[in-house]
């Protein structure tokens, strides 16, 4: 039997990838390979961790809350450290921003060039009943000079900005997706090998789709515009479809067609998902992939930071999705 039917070839792992595709980062590809390395090794130990969370007493609530007033599940403290030191120990990172974290975390790297702002686990309250979660970042190259103290300017800065951005979702298998702004690409870990191997090259959104994702629970408060797109929605018996974790829904929308809604509602009139480490970062890989994001009023990575916590609003999804709605608004 011929041997490439009985030897199947592995995909290439993160590491090669990024080596084989050097001229797509305009920095020097060593540095990008360092920064996603260390973010894949936080993610692998966070995916140790969460799969026995149940046995090792890492479930549940940690009674405390982060700067936001978010009750702190004991994964979203975890995952924050995984990250912080990951991060500092690769070198390559100055600062960072977090949900989990009120000001800006410095590394002591003041040789780092770059700046990230995540989520390290977002939708974590998920966790105990077993629904997929994930991490989102975004990276940035830092203003001020190499070598001296990261500012708040290092960390506030537009979406347009990021070299890098992209998330991991952990669940029926666990993946690694970003980009650098030549496209998407995903990579699936295998635990056997513990590699992420290219598993969805060149990703790429469906240009429509019959999906929508909001929090209908909300709908008595939404802009008469949004009420308007989620009745074309039903009139066109679309499906409805929320799992009520960022990263699971957009993750699914990407792949099959679909649109992500979180609007302004009563008690939250800018919504409720952070510029900095939620919207950014997904706005830059569904625009990578063909897709659109926009706060109702403008393109989200247009959006200039004035906090590092700030929410917006997030339409996000199939562009001629994200058109409809807007005709709406
Ligand atoms: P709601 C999780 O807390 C999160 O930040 C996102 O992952 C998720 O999409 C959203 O909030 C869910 O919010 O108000 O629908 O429970």
């Amino acid at each position: 039997m011929e041997d490439s039917r009985i030897a199947l070839p592995i995909g290439a792992n993160l590491d090669r990838f990024i080596k084989s595709h050097e001229s797509h980062f305009k920095y020097a590809s060593g540095e990008l390979s360092q920064l996603l390395r260390d973010m894949a090794l936080a993610s692998k130990v966070i995916n140790r961790e969460m799969n026995k969370a149940g046995l090792i007493n890492l479930a549940g609530n940690a009674g405390s809350q982060n700067a936001q007033g978010d009750h702190q599940q004991k994964l979203d403290i975890l995952a924050d450290i995984r990250f912080m030191r990951a991060l500092t120990k690769g070198g390559e990172v100055c600062a960072i921003i977090s949900e989990e974290q009120d000001d800006m975390f410095l590394t002591g790297k003041n040789n780092g060039k770059y700046v990230i702002a995540m989520d390290p686990l977002d939708g974590s309250s998920n966790i105990d009943v077993n629904v997929s979660v994930g991490t989102i970042f975004s990276i940035y190259r830092r203003k001020t000079e190499v070598g001296t103290t990261p500012t708040a300017e290092d960390c506030m800065q537009k979406g347009t900005e990021q070299v890098a951005a992209g998330y991991i979702i952990y669940g029926s298998s666990t993946m690694f997706v970003y980009t650098t702004g030549n496209g998407v690409n995903g990579f699936t870990y295998d635990l056997s090998l513990g590699e992420y191997f290219l598993s969805h090259p060149n990703l790429t959104t469906p240009d429509d789709g019959k999906i929508y994702s909001c929090n209908e629970g909300n709908s008595n408060s939404f802009p008469d515009g949004v009420t308007a797109y989620l009745n074309q929605c039903k009139d066109n018996e679309m499906t409805g479809r929320y799992i009520g974790s960022l990263v699971a829904d957009f993750h699914r929308n990407l792949l099959k067609g679909g649109i992500y809604l979180y609007p302004p509602y009563r008690k939250g009139p800018n919504g409720k998902l952070r510029l900095m480490y939620e919207c950014n970062a997904l706005a830059f890989v569904v625009e990578q992939a063909g897709g659109k994001a926009t706060d109702g009023k403008q393109r989200i990575m247009e959006i200039e930071p004035t906090d590092f916590h700030q929410k917006c609003p997030l339409y996000i999804g199939s562009k001629k999705m994200v058109d409809r709605l807007e005709e709406c608004l």
